[in-house]
């Protein structure tokens, strides 16, 4: 009998994938650090609409526990892509809606864990702490127009963290996913906020992974927010050292963001595709991609704003995901602008 009962209305790939032959054979595995088994699927096993349900505790967890997140990355980064491309090199695609009349805004991030640290669902405070340190140091080296502040979800002004928030700059408290995961504790202590001096670059820290690093501009110039991003990642990497390896790319705490770990999306206004779901539905599946809410993962889709984003981040290199999502966008206004 299999240690673990996941709901019996869950669909997570965890479920389907943890035989009770594979379970016996890690349950009693751990990582140096400490991480087993139980923690990585507790989040699957409280929440029963999980999509995935696991998470990796350290960069080891993917090699003692590949059993089982080997077949999990498989399923969700796509069986025949497995190994991770790389190209992260400034891009100069030609305008997809110049007017503004569609797409409001282009975020992109990308995340990123400092080798030799524990991922976020399984850190002490004292690790946390050195953590953030460690990475204020290394922002603080930023030069020209990446140049700008942290603010301290701990220690800082309630009301300039509002400002903050307000312009869509700060992260919250993890959802009940990331909660079960253990990826919340001692939330707001040593989480934060960096941002560029013309907010056009973010960073975040202790959220889901050590860092994300986010370009956000309000244009549809997929081009000019991605060549933000890969000089500051490189400008960044001059003194971080990234958890990496051959084959999963960029680890990462969640295994749906390894490999190039990016997420390009758009809020994108369709207000006519929104009557007629099935057309777009069938675009997102075409050009592989995702809608989420216009707040974020697992929020709903207000006034017709979806973001959407590449689906799939290993097999596929950074440039290769921002010249999938330039096609898919392309598609998708013009099927708007058909109906
Ligand atoms: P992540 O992208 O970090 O995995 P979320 O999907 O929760 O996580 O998005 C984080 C935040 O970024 C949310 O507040 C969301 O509304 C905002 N966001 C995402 N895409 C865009 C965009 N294209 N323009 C503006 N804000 C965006
Ligand atoms: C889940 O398993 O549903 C959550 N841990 C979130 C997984 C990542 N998000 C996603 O696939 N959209």
């Amino acid at each position: 009998m299999s240690p673990f009962s996941f709901p019996e209305e869950s669909n997570s790939l965890v479920k389907k994938y943890l035989s009770q032959k594979i379970c016996k054979n890690l349950e009693h595995k751990k990582t140096e650090s400490g991480f087993t088994l139980a923690k990585a699927v507790n989040s699957g096993l409280k929440n029963p609409d999980s999509k995935i349900g696991i998470y990796a505790g350290d960069a080891q967890s993917y090699q003692t526990f590949s059993l089982i997140f080997d077949p999990v990355i498989s399923k969700y980064h796509g069986e025949k892509n497995l190994k991770h491309k790389s190209d992260i090199n400034e891009l100069n695609l030609p305008a997809i809606d110049p007017e503004k009349k569609y797409i409001q805004s282009t975020r992109i991030r990308i995340a990123r864990n400092l080798k030799g640290f524990n991922f976020s669902c399984n850190m002490d405070l004292s690790q946390r702490r050195d953590l953030e340190k460690k990475i204020i140091r290394a922002l603080n080296c930023l030069q020209k127009s990446f140049k700008g502040n942290y603010f301290s979800f701990e220690h800082d002004d309630k009301k300039e963290l509002k400002q903050l928030e307000n312009e869509n700059i700060l992260f919250h408290k993890g959802d009940r996913f990331q909660d079960a995961a253990g990826i919340n504790s001692d939330f707001p202590k040593c989480r934060g906020v960096y941002h560029s001096f013309d907010k056009k670059l973010m960073v975040w820290i202790n959220e889901e992974d050590h860092l994300r690093i986010i370009s956000l501009e309000k244009t549809s110039d997929l081009s000019s927010v991605y060549n933000r991003l890969c000089r500051a990642v490189s400008a960044l990497n001059q003194n971080l050292d990234f958890a990496w390896d051959k084959a999963y790319g960029h680890l990462s705490c969640c295994p749906t963001n390894i490999g190039t770990s990016m997420r390009a999306s758009v809020h994108i206004q369709l207000g006519k595709l929104e009557r007629k779901k099935e057309f777009l539905f069938k675009l997102i599946k075409a050009y592989n991609l995702q809608i989420r809410g216009t707040k974020g993962e697992k929020t709903k889709i207000e006034n017709a704003v979806f973001d959407v984003s590449n689906r799939q981040r290993l097999g596929i290199s950074e440039s290769g995901i921002i010249k999938n999502l330039h096609a898919g966008l392309m598609a998708i206004i013009k099927a708007e602008k058909a109906l």
